[in-house]
């Protein structure tokens, strides 16, 4: 055997190792005496470094269910300077524009939006480039009468961007509106996850919420009878954790694999493109009769639930299982519910259907207004926590989206509030630009098996890719994380992030091996090992578990849990989308279903379109379902919430004319400013007139620009004058029928209660009239005071639904 040649002395040449460190293409075999200038520095640092790391020393622990569990902290190594791992030596030649160096261990694309934030206040027009406009308003043409020149970069500059200012909307959830706000923990819960948001009382995480509906276009109305997303994203410390919710507990499909079929359905019809922002029309009922695990979700859709008052008045639900895992890697199931402190309220169906007319945006507005005047949504986050061991015993399948866990049976634990008490800056910016995503979980939270929510876990990133226009979208900066965000994922469509030195890629030497996989010790993310059980029949398949074939117990508890007015409702609902279906097959089907949930509704259901007889249940799937637990649960009442009984954010309208009575007006609307109501004057025209007394007073609103059913509640005020007036306006009477008919509350005082009869108001309801019961109150004008008092109770309660009629007298 030829003997190997003694290791070579590594060269003490200086000069020599000078030039060879200024070649970007080859080097000595070995680094000896570095030259005293950067780049021979740079190049020894470079090979200590990367020497520092002979072998992959975490290699060994990536085999094996036990290292898969508690994955090992990456290898690292320190480099003797930063020359070692910057891109280029050159990056201390500091410009305007390019700035210092990056900080150490720093990336600058993830802070507050205030990096972001633009304000023009006193600056100059310039184009995109910095370049200074002198003229924005003509084009420029060779004379002035003259052809416009191609050249004219500033004129195609903002035509171009202009061209380029739609994004595709949302496939579903395409209208929304949005708030940031904050969460606060009441306690810490290490004992269940360590979520950086329960680590301590008083944590504040920050929040940004989008609210929306799901079936309708961008620009479509805001009180479809639709679901309602309530899509939450947390800034954690430890990264971004979306609670991707709905304001209905359950959802039509069990499985991700019929969601494109669901939407499909539901969406305008495709060869005319109609109807927007509703599911009452043949494709949408054709599926879901053929579909009966949607039964129970059909119960929250024909009930108020799709119909919110506001975005601060609905509940809202995490829908599926999740789990949460503490330190010690054990886990437990979750759901999580979101309670507004104003309690749930709802709108009636004539009144969604009046106001989509007069205020397409009426949801929007309400949010921003509210925000606006202090008055701040507010709820409060309470979990159902259950074992693994427990959800074995219940008589439903945990991962199936088309079942709740009542409340009587895991009862709700409050664990903190969300308050939401700033507006965006920017619509598109934020709310348009802000990308949820089931997938964005952070360590003490991770995901039960329920196949619609592994649907959604892929779907999320996918859609933002094409919507948002490439993989960078999590560099928008209302999706980027407060935490901090370090790998080697680089370029791709609009990358912002500007990476130092020449490693993208672990494992590596030449960065000492940074950014290093965190391990479980560092907190890094570890999947539960979720063992499918023993008993299980174990291989790949296609099916459902038999649980999931009990399609109507918890819809019959749903419906049952309703008051009688509730179930009206339901009923109506059904009446209605029903009898916008053209196919009486598709009609018979669905009233077939519903006998299998109640006969009472499926009967009144049938009654409003003409079904008789009624026709067979439909056959169950599963003929025999395990007994329920609970079969009422007085929970899901929407009254089960009636909330803080605070005027906050409710509107109020005290119609005014030439005449009325000034006291007791400014007094009366001083009374519910006081208790947080926006009360305005709204007169046959908007300006000023003259009260009784001589004084001026301004209406805001006018009865065309603002009708009643805008609305919470009614004051008629005093004033021979001013109710002769108003008794002559036709929108006086239409003001009040609309007031009546959706139960809202009304005050007449003095003079005005003439123009109760006038508008029709049963006659027979004159004395409950006097005692308020149904919500209408009469007062002597000298009484004002406990006519307000007695009003702001009657508000407080929302609706007086004992005068609502089917069908309506007025
Ligand atoms: Fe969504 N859903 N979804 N969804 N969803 C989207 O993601 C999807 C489901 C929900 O304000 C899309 O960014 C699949 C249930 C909300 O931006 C898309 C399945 C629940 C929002 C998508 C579901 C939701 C979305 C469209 C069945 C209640 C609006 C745009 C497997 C728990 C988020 C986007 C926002 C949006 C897919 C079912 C709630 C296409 C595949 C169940 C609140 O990725």
């Amino acid at each position: 055997m030829p003997k190997s040649p003694p290791p070579s002395k590594p060269s003490n040449n200086k000069a020599a190792a000078k030039s060879a460190a200024r070649n970007t293409d080859s080097g000595p075999s070995r680094i000896g005496t570095a030259g005293d200038d950067p780049n021979s520095r740079k190049m020894a640092e470079v090979q200590d470094l990367s020497a520092s790391m002979p072998f992959n020393a975490t290699k060994a622990a990536e085999h094996g269910f036990t290292s898969g569990v508690a994955p090992v902290q990456g290898a690292s190594s320190q480099p003797a300077s930063r020359l070692a791992t910057g891109s280029t030596l050159s990056e201390s030649n500091e410009l305007a524009k390019t700035g210092t160096v990056a900080p150490e261990g720093v990336n600058a694309t993830v802070a507050p939006l205030d990096r972001v934030r633009v304000d023009s206040a006193g600056q100059v027009l310039t184009t995109n480039q910095g370049v200074r406009i002198a003229d924005n308003q003509n084009s420029l043409k060779y004379g002035v009468r003259g052809p416009a020149l191609l050249e004219d970069f500033i004129l195609r500059e903002k035509l171009t961007h202009f061209d380029h200012e739609r994004i595709p909307e949302r496939i579903v959830h395409a209208r929304g509106s949005a708030a940031h706000g904050y969460f606060e923990c009441y306690e810490p819960l290490s004992d269940l996850t360590m979520a950086a948001p329960f680590q301590s009382k008083g944590k504040v995480t920050p929040v940004f919420v989008r609210f929306s509906t799901v079936a309708g276009e961008r620009g479509s109305k805001d009180t479809a009878r639709d679901v309602r997303g309530f899509a939450v994203k947390f800034y954690t410390d430890a990264g971004n954790w979306d609670l991707v919710g709905n304001n209905m507990p359950v959802f039509f499909i069990q499985d991700a694999m019929k969601f494109p079929d669901l939407v499909h359905a539901v969406k305008p019809e495709p060869h005319h493109q109609m109807p927007q922002a509703a599911s009452a029309h043949d494709t949408f009922w054709d599926f879901v009769s053929l579909m009966p695990e949607s039964t129970h979700m059909l119960m929250w859709l024909m009930s108020d639930r799709a119909l919110p008052r506001s975005f601060a008045t609905m509940q809202g639900f995490g829908v599926h299982t999740y789990r949460l895992v503490n330190a010690q890697g054990e886990s437990v199931f979750v759901k999580f519910h979101w309670n507004p402190v104003a309690g749930t309220h709802s709108l009636v169906w004539d009144e969604a259907v009046k106001i989509s007319g007069a205020d397409p945006d009426f949801h929007r507005r309400d949010l921003w207004e509210r925000i606006e005047a202090g008055a701040y949504p507010e709820y409060e986050l309470a979990l159902q926590v259950f074992t693994e061991e427990q959800a074995e015993q219940f008589s439903f399948d945990i991962l199936d989206a088309t079942k709740i866990v009542p409340e009587e049976l895991v009862p709700l634990r409050p664990v903190g509030r969300m308050v939401l008490n700033r507006n965006p800056d920017n619509f598109f910016a934020e709310t348009e630009q802000v990308a949820f995503c089931t997938a964005h979980v952070v360590p003490g939270i991770d995901f039960s098996n329920d196949p619609l929510l592994a649907g959604r876990i892929h779907s999320y990133v996918d859609t933002q890719i094409s919507r948002l226009g490439g993989p960078n979208f999590h560099e928008i900066p209302i999706n980027s994380p407060i935490a901090p965000v370090h790998n080697n994922q680089r370029d791709g469509m609009h990358r912002q992030a500007i990476h130092r030195g020449r490693v993208a890629y672990e494992p590596n030497s030449l960065g000492g091996g940074c950014p290093f996989q965190a391990g479980a010790a560092q907190q890094g993310f570890v999947s539960v090992p979720a063992r499918i059980r023993a008993d299980e029949e174990q291989g790949k398949v296609r099916a459902k578990p038999e649980k999931f074939a009990d399609h109507y117990t918890q819809a019959r508890l749903f419906f049952d849990s309703q008051t009688p007015v509730e179930k009206d409702h339901i009923a109506n609902g059904f009446r209605f989308e029903l009898s916008k279906v053209t196919v009486p097959a598709i009609r018979e089907r669905t009233v077939s279903m519903l006998r299998n949930v109640s006969d009472e509704l499926a009967r009144k259901v049938a009654m409003g379109l003409g079904i008789d007889p009624l026709p067979e249940a439909m056959p169950p799937v599963l003929a025999n379902p395990a007994e329920p637990e609970v079969t009422r649960s007085p929970a899901l009442s929407l009254l089960a919430r009636p909330g803080d009984g605070s005027l906050m954010g409710r509107k109020i309208a005290l119609l005014v004319a030439p005449g009325v009575e000034g006291e007791s007006l400014t007094s009366i609307q001083a009374a519910l400013v006081g208790q947080g109501a926006v009360a305005r004057l709204v007169g046959p025209h908007i300006g000023r007139m003259r009260t009784a007394g001589g004084d001026m007073i301004d209406a805001d609103a006018s009865m065309e620009n603002e009708p009643g059913f805008l609305f919470d509640a009614l004051v008629l005020p005093d004033g021979e004058e001013a109710v002769a007036a108003l008794a002559q306006d036709g929108h006086t009477g239409e003001f009040i029928r609309d007031q009546f008919r959706h139960c809202k509350t009304i005050l007449a005082l003095g003079a005005s209660s003439r123009l109760l009869a006038a508008a029709g108001l049963p006659a027979s309801m004159d004395k409950s009239f006097e005692q308020g019961r149904t919500g209408i109150f009469i007062f002597d004008a000298a009484r004002v005071e406990d006519a307000a008092k007695a009003f702001i109770e009657g508000v407080s309660r929302h609706r007086h639904f004992g005068r609502e009629m089917d069908p309506p007298m007025v």
